[in-house]
């Protein structure tokens, strides 16, 4: 019973939290909404289907560079160390790795949804029975969860994040973001992240308006999702999903259009939409290999080595904290 209530309150902070943003975010003259929210369940379940698709190259690329260079990866990191994903998800890229590893000393995934971390550590306790989980629920991006790891002793810890993650922040977010990663590792830590990079803007604009159109739907989720939890009540056959490449900017931006000048109310907030305006949804920057190891060295790491897919569409980046 005390569980049900505590997650009864939890889940109302969560919406107030969410209500918060999303009235800051429309209430701007250039409308945007953090696209961490794109992430419910339905989005999530609806990314996963992105991934599976033929247009966007970025999950498939990235699986296939973990699978022919994993055991060169590990051994990088050596005997004994920590494995630590922040925004893991439902953990399944992070397998093949800790099974290539030499006695991980165990795993650390950070997610800010418990369900799917729980189901995550249950099969990874099934697959790899040797190796320790500890789960943190919590957003990545602020230092209190991180705080809550540090009791996990040992002698080599590495952050491994993966997916292109980090072309969702803004450059100096995303510099912010590793200086915190930075500042959880120890000199000679690790960080395994991936990349996009910057290519022919015709293939970059597929990945994010794929043939299926499920990344239409996955944008278009946002406002269902917002008319569900927060009890508003946007019409969405009067938006439509638009992703372009920005060249000046290095990246994909997603963006929800208006089709028709109308007024839609949220709580008790009235707001208007012009024909033509947009909702800018998200970001995807993409990065040259010198570009990022320039963002890696101002933000306290020194980059090590790389890997890349054949086609050479995507980069998997291997650095040390110092
Ligand atoms: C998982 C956030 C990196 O930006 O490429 C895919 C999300 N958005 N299609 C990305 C996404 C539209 C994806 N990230």
């Amino acid at each position: 019973m005390k569980a049900a209530v505590s997650s009864v309150i939890e889940n109302q902070l969560q919406n107030n939290e969410f209500l918060g943003d999303v009235l800051e975010g429309l209430g701007r003259k250039r409308k945007t909404l953090p696209c961490k929210y794109l992430y419910d369940e339905v989005g999530s379940r609806l990314f996963e289907e992105i991934c599976d698709s033929q247009d966007y190259y970025l999950t498939r690329n990235e699986a296939d560079i973990f699978t022919t260079y994993r055991d060169e990866i590990a051994q990088k990191f050596g005997p004994e160390t920590l494995l630590i994903e922040p925004g893991a998800g439902n953990c399944e890229k992070v397998e093949e790795l800790l099974d290539a590893m030499d006695s991980p000393r165990g795993y650390c995934p950070i997610d800010i949804s418990p369900e799917i971390l729980l189901e995550a550590e249950k099969r990874i306790k099934k697959s790899l029975p040797e190796v320790q989980v500890w789960s943190e629920v919590g957003d990545f991006s602020q230092s209190e969860v991180w705080n809550k790891l540090i009791h996990v002793s040992s002698r080599k810890k590495v952050i491994f994040f993966p997916g292109s993650t980090i072309g969702n922040f803004e450059p100096l977010e995303a510099e912010r973001l590793l200086k915190l990663f930075a500042s959880n590792l120890g000199a000679g830590d690790g960080l395994l992240i991936g990349t996009d990079l910057v290519k022919d803007s015709v293939i970059l604009e597929r990945a994010y308006n794929d043939s299926d159109h499920v990344t239409e739907r996955f944008n278009l989720n946002l406002l269902q999702r917002i008319n569900v939890e927060l009890g508003a009540n946007f019409d969405l056959s009067l938006f439509a999903h638009r992703a372009f490449y920005h060249p000046l900017r290095q990246r994909v931006e997603m963006h929800l259009v208006c089709l028709k000048n109308h007024s839609i109310s949220i709580a008790d907030t009235c707001i208007d939409f012009t024909e033509g305006e947009t909702i800018h949804t998200e970001n995807s920057h993409k990065y040259s290999i010198a570009g990022f190891k320039s963002l890696l060295t101002r933000s306290g790491f020194e980059s090590v080595c790389f890997w890349q897919d054949p086609a050479k569409t995507y980069v998997i980046h291997y650095a040390q904290a110092i």
